[in-house]
């Protein structure tokens, strides 16, 4: 039972974060995670199981962010567990090939439909950076099209009107990143097929490829309208340009097949991450077969990884989508997320707020304007005082939202019924403290 008594500044967290901060800049390994957006301090996580955190003073927190994407199955699922314990005598690190990665490649070619090959990397942002070298060798072209808000990694080629952290603190563009690196790098908002077709209509020869998450979650989570990603690939052809998914959020999450399972859709490489290694650090890009065997030591694209393949990360990897197999995973996923969302929208409208709300598959977000949000400019709409005051009130209720406006929610299998109806009568609660 979630108590109402959980303290948001609990003290073993405070003074774990005043000495943080004297050690890691801001106090974090990642910037989104610091809460700064939400005007709070984070609390430190003591252990996770299922769908709970608790904190290192004891509070339970119903956790609607499962580290990222990666906790589809839940915190700690016992058969994971049990899958890494078997593994980890015989060595955590080999530097060279083994059977595991055979399997989870295999894995990822059977669900993904337009993967031959695949190249496991170690994060969604070495995935996104090492596709687009390839793209651009492949093509023997230089530019790149982004959509604004769309995040693809901390790569210095994609720090160019980025999601998530980059969204989150109203960072322009990072300095470090020298300008020649984003010179190639246009970008035009998400869902507009026109801006898109004007864009490559201006450099006809000179695009490499095009990126996107065909379901965004870095600038909250924003779908994409009917007809835009088939309209996208309608473009990519008639242009040359490759077509890349970023599916480091998406991927075995809206299918088990990923965004284009989901949508039908064919693109040229896919980029992975999160879930494909079950909580442990993974990141993959695959493709047509004729494009991934440009990749060294097959072709001439240099990419390479001391910790790539790591026999504990496939082994993750392997058990989370074994489990993700069972029937009926993705119907239910699809019921407890839509069950959260629209039980918020209800709530909002119970307590006299507008809101708006995404959601598809396991993956939500809600934004406090009229919307519709369909992009990252029209997702700046949103009242983010507001949201910022819903996150502190939900974070004391034992509610662990993404600590952004500019980030989706997930869901995992072992959220329930009960956790629903606990976060919309915390929801209530909240929504009725904060003025209109
Ligand atoms: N930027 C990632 C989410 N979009 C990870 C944030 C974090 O781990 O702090």
């Amino acid at each position: 039972m979630v108590t109402t008594t959980n303290t948001y500044q609990t003290t073993r967290s405070h003074e774990l974060f005043e000495r943080a901060k004297t050690l890691m800049p801001g106090g974090v390994s990642s910037p989104v995670r610091a809460f700064k957006s939400v005007g709070a301090d984070p609390v430190f996580i003591a252990r996770a199981q299922g769908a709970y955190l608790w904190d290192v003073d004891g509070n339970r927190y119903i956790d609607y962010i499962g580290t990222w994407g990666p906790a589809i199955v839940g915190h700690a699922h016992p058969e994971v567990q049990q899958a890494l314990i078997s593994a980890i005598p015989n060595g955590t690190s080999f530097g060279a090939p083994s059977c595991q990665e055979n399997v989870l490649a295999q894995m990822v070619i059977d669900a993904v439909p337009s993967i031959e090959m695949v190249r496991f990397v170690n994060s969604g942002t070495e995935a996104c950076m090492s596709a687009i070298r390839l793209a651009r060798a492949y093509t023997g072209r230089e530019k790149l099209i982004k959509f604004s808000g769309c995040y693809h990694g901390h790569g210095d080629l994609f720090l160019v009107q980025a999601g998530s952290g980059v969204a989150t603190l109203g960072l322009p563009d990072s300095p470090g990143v020298p300008s020649a690196v984003t010179a190639h790098t246009l970008t035009v908002p998400y869902n507009d097929l026109p801006a898109l077709n004007a864009m490559l209509a201006q450099y006809p020869d000179s695009i490499a490829a095009v990126i996107l998450e065909p379901v965004v979650g870095n600038a909250g989570c924003i779908l994409p309208q009917p007809g835009f990603l088939a309209g996208v690939r309608e473009l990519t052809h008639q242009y040359g340009a490759l077509l890349i998914f970023d599916e480091v959020m998406t991927g075995f999450r809206l299918a088990y097949g990923g965004a284009q399972e989901r949508f039908g859709m064919d693109p040229d490489l896919t980029c992975l991450g999160k879930i494909i290694g079950g909580g442990l650090p993974v990141g993959a890009y695959g493709g047509k077969q004729a494009i991934m065997e440009m990749v060294a030591p097959a072709g001439p694209v240099y990419q390479a990884g001391t910790l790539s393949g790591n026999p504990l990360a496939m082994t993750a990897g392997i058990k989370t989508l074994e489990l993700l197999q069972k029937p009926g995973t993705y119907a239910y996923l699809d019921q407890i997320t839509a069950q959260l969302t629209e039980g918020l929208l209800d709530v909002a409208r119970a307590t006299g707020h507008t809101i708006c709300a995404n959601q598809v598959g396991a993956m939500t977000s809600i934004f406090f304007c009229a919307g519709p949000v369909t992009s990252y400019e029209t997702a700046k709409a949103s009242d983010r005082e507001k949201f910022g005051r819903f996150h502190r009130g939900m974070m004391a209720e034992g509610v662990y939202l993404a600590p952004s406006q500019f980030e989706a929610w997930f869901l995992s299998t072992a959220h329930t019924a009960a956790d629903i109806d606990q976060t919309l009568q915390a929801a209530r609660r909240v929504l009725s403290q904060i003025p209109q």
